[in-house]
C-alpha cells in the first residue's frame, strides 16, 4: 500500500526538455518508462510544467545584445537567458510522448512574465510562493521523492526549497538528468547533500 504522506515530484518532463527540443537535455526521454513505473508505488503524484509567455524575460530572444545561457541581472539577482522554450499552449509545453499524466495535480510554473520560476515552491526572487507548499501541507504529505529535468535546474532548486520547508525529501539521480553548464551539475549536487537531500 502506498503511504499517503508520501508524494513523488515529476518535474517538467516535456518536448522543449527531450532530445531535439528547443533546451534538450542529453537523454531526458530515456528517463520515461522508469518514470511510469514509479508513479504506480506513490499515493499521490503531482507533475511539473514549465509554462512560459511568449517573450518571457528568461528567454535570450528578449534581448539584442544576448545569446543563450548568457547571464543578466534581473531585479531578483542574476538569471540564466535560455532559448525560448515551453510556450504556453506549444508543443514544446506538453508533457514527453509516453509519459502518464494522470497524477493528482499539474503545476505550472513560469507564468509571470517577468520572473522565472526553477523551484516547484518559489519563483526566482525566492519570495513568491507557487502554492504546492499549501496544496502538500493540507494533503498531509511529509516526505517526497523527486524525478525529472533538469536534475541541476528545476530538480536541485525544488529539492533544496523542500528541504527548507522541513520535508523528508530524496532525489533519484537515476531518473533525472543535467543541463550541466559551468559545472552545474556537480554543484547541484553537492548543494542538495548539503541540504540533508538524498541523493
Ligand atoms: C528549466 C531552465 C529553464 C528546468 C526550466 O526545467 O530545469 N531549466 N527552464
Ligand atoms: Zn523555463
Amino acid at each position: 500500500m502506498p503511504d499517503a504522506a508520501d508524494a513523488l515530484l515529476v518535474i517538467d518532463m516535456q518536448v522543449d526538455f527531450l532530445p531535439g527540443g528547443a533546451l534538450a537535455v542529453p537523454q531526458g526521454d530515456a528517463l520515461v518508462p522508469g518514470i511510469n513505473t514509479l508513479m504506480a508505488g506513490f499515493g499521490a503524484v503531482i507533475l511539473t510544467q514549465d509554462w512560459h509567455p511568449a517573450g518571457h524575460s528568461s528567454f535570450a530572444s528578449r534581448y539584442a545584445d544576448r545569446r543563450p545561457f548568457d547571464s543578466v541581472e534581473m531585479p531578483y539577482g542574476p538569471q540564466v537567458l535560455w532559448p525560448d522554450h515551453c510556450v504556453q499552449g506549444t508543443p514544446g509545453a506538453a508533457f514527453a510522448p509516453g509519459l502518464r499524466t494522470d497524477g493528482d495535480l499539474i503545476l505550472r510554473k513560469g507564468f509571470r512574465p517577468g520572473i522565472d520560476s526553477y523551484s516547484a515552491f518559489f519563483e526566482n526572487d525566492r519570495a513568491t510562493p507557487t502554492g504546492l507548499e499549501g496544496y502538500l501541507r493540507t494533503r498531509g504529505i511529509e516526505r517526497l521523492t523527486l524525478v525529472g529535468l533538469a536534475f541541476d535546474f528545476c530538480v536541485g532548486f525544488s529539492a533544496l526549497d523542500a528541504a527548507a520547508l522541513g520535508f523528508e525529501v530524496t532525489v533519484r539521480r537515476d531518473l533525472c538528468r543535467a543541463i550541466d553548464m559551468d559545472g552545474s551539475e556537480a554543484e547541484a549536487a553537492r548543494a542538495m547533500d548539503a541540504a540533508g537531500v538524498r541523493l
